[in-house]
């Protein structure tokens, strides 16, 4: 398989021996802000990718920042009706839709700015790596805007809506430890967060496809979904992946006592 889907211009993509994928955002030059043609490639991208055998996809960023949001200039020419923009946001679900549901896990390596719009799709990724030089920032309140690409429910989801309402009304920065805290990143590194990214990326490779299949559309389904439907979800999800051929061997290993035990030390 290959990660062809169909020469994406504003995303370069690679992949691995062991079907890890780095999908990097590649307008630099425009601080790799979404325009509605980048939307498209990752629409194309991210359904393509789990059914090209995909294992784990790292989603990184060309230059100094990872995504600086909606595409300012080209909405400021477009000079679009409520409805259009209505519809561009749809296209941005999609996208971020694929992303978080797709079952494929998705490891976002950050740096710079994560704002706007560059928020919502990071917060698409099942796991936020971030840099020294990460920032957390939702401008949309200074530019006259409105989040549309998902935020009210990734971003509140992260960090709560009294957390994302002071965000937006103040402009509020986010960084660092703090980030880490509030829950906008899972990891915050000294180095490479593409590095760092990557070795998530392969570790998560290594287990079982439908497992992570499961892992990475199951939790985000019954989140939304009533707590009496998502035990019941949660229990068909299990009878399947809980009886796959493939973890037989995992099964066995452990019963033989040659499998790796879960402790702090290993
Ligand atoms: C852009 C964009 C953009 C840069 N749309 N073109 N997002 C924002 O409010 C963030 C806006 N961007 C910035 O605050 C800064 O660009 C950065 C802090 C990210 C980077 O600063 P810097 O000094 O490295 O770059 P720059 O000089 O500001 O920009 C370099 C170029 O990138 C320049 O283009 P050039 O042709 O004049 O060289 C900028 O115009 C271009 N650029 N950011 C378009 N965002 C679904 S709703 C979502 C709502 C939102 O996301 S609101 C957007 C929030």
């Amino acid at each position: 398989m290959t990660p062809d889907a169909g020469s994406p211009a504003n995303l370069a993509v690679s992949q691995d021996a062991d079907g890890v994928w780095t999908v990097t955002l590649n307008r630099p030059a425009k601080r790799n802000a979404l325009d509605a043609a980048t939307i498209e490639e990752l629409v194309a991208l991210f359904t393509a990718a789990p059914r090209r055998g995909a294992r784990a996809i790292v989603l990184a960023a060309a230059g100094e920042h990872f995504c600086a949001g909606l595409d300012l200039v080209e909405h400021h020419d477009a000079g679009r009706s409520p409805e259009a923009f209505w519809q561009l946001c749809l296209r941005w679900h999609e996208a971020f839709n694929r992303i978080e549901y797709g079952g494929v896990p998705v490891i976002a390596a950050l740096k710079g700015a994560v704002v706007g719009g560059g928020l919502e799709l990071a917060s698409a990724a099942h796991v936020r790596v971030a840099d020294a030089g990460t920032y957390f920032a939702l401008p949309e309140g200074q530019r006259g805007l409105f989040t549309g690409g998902g935020a009210t429910i990734r971003v509140a989801g992260l960090v709560g809506k009294a957390r994302m309402i002071d965000m937006m009304l103040t402009g509020r920065i986010y960084r660092g430890e703090e980030a880490v805290r509030v829950g906008l990143a899972q990891y915050l590194v000294d180095g490479s967060s593409l590095e760092a990214a990557t070795a998530i990326a392969r570790r998560a490779a290594a287990n079982l496809p439908l497992t992570n299949f499961a892992i990475c559309s199951a939790i985000s389904h019954m989140g939304n979904m009533s707590g009496l439907d998502a035990a019941y979800a949660e229990a068909a999800v299990a009878g399947i992946v809980n009886t796959q051929e493939a973890a037989r061997e995992r099964l066995a290993a452990f019963a033989a006592r040659t499998a790796p035990r879960i402790r702090p030390e290993d």
